[in-house]
């Protein structure tokens, strides 16, 4: 009798998601939908274990949205590990698809990639989806560094910006305490300082955040107010 040469199967999964791609979007302020449309993930792991013993393991991820897929970055790492008589080996990987960059954002070396859209005065939530749709955010100030560079850039700009400009902090409590866009805490991205008096009471109702021109500061301000804005595409998707 001819043994095949096959394979025990040992498990199957697959896992099937399909979600909402505004699942993964920061939620702001929950005035808007996200979403950009359905997105279907499929991971698949076989396992085998032949005959003599020796194991294989495959795997399969699709991913199918409406965005590109272009750019890609995979990032894996292996560890083999040996405790207490038992071998164990881990595998944690990652696929990365950033943006593609806005062409007509200017870089800043060393710092980022910027438009300060000075010309049209938009509300808090409208400046976050024209910055989303161009593939950039509202931009967060992580370094004092990253603070003066934008303070010259506005200053190119000086009259048609105003006196104020949104970034990408809110109240999301509104009991002042800002976040970022993506929820970090303010006090945790590098550049938490206020202009002098800021933020002001509660009850003036300033749960945006905006940048302050002549002193390259932060500020709050109404959300419905129609302002200037930073957009950003972070340098760090380079770096991938
Ligand atoms: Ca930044």
């Amino acid at each position: 009798m001819v043994l095949p040469n096959d394979f025990k199967v040992m498990f199957f999964w697959i896992i099937l998601l399909s979600q909402k791609l505004a699942s993964s979007q920061p939620s702001c302020l929950g005035l808007g939908d996200f979403s950009k449309g359905n997105k279907t993930l499929e991971l698949s792991i076989m396992g085998h274990r032949n005959q003599s013993g020796h194991w294989t393991t495959q795997f399969l991820l699709n991913e199918e949205s409406q965005r590109s897929h272009q750019n890609w970055k995979l990032d894996l790492k292996h560890t083999n590990n040996q405790y207490g008589g038992v071998n164990s080996f881990h595998i944690k990987g990652a696929v990365i698809v950033p943006p593609p960059r806005p062409l007509d954002y200017e870089h800043i070396p060393g710092i980022g990639f910027y438009k300060f859209h000075y010309g049209s005065k938009l509300t808090f939530q409208e400046a976050h989806s024209t910055c989303t749709n161009e593939g950039g955010h509202l931009a967060i100030l992580n370094s004092q560094e990253e603070a003066t560079a934008l303070k010259a850039l506005y200053k190119r700009h000086s009259e048609a910006g105003g006196p104020w400009s949104y970034i990408g902090i809110y109240d999301q409590n509104k009991a002042r305490d800002f976040v970022t866009i993506y929820g970090q805490p303010l006090k945790e991205t590098g550049f938490p300082k206020w202009h002098p008096g800021e933020p002001e009471d509660v009850k003036r109702g300033g749960f945006c955040g905006c940048f302050v021109r002549d002193s390259g500061l932060l500020a709050d301000v109404g959300c419905g107010d129609k302002l200037s804005f930073f957009c950003e595409y972070d340098l760090s998707w380079n770096n991938l």
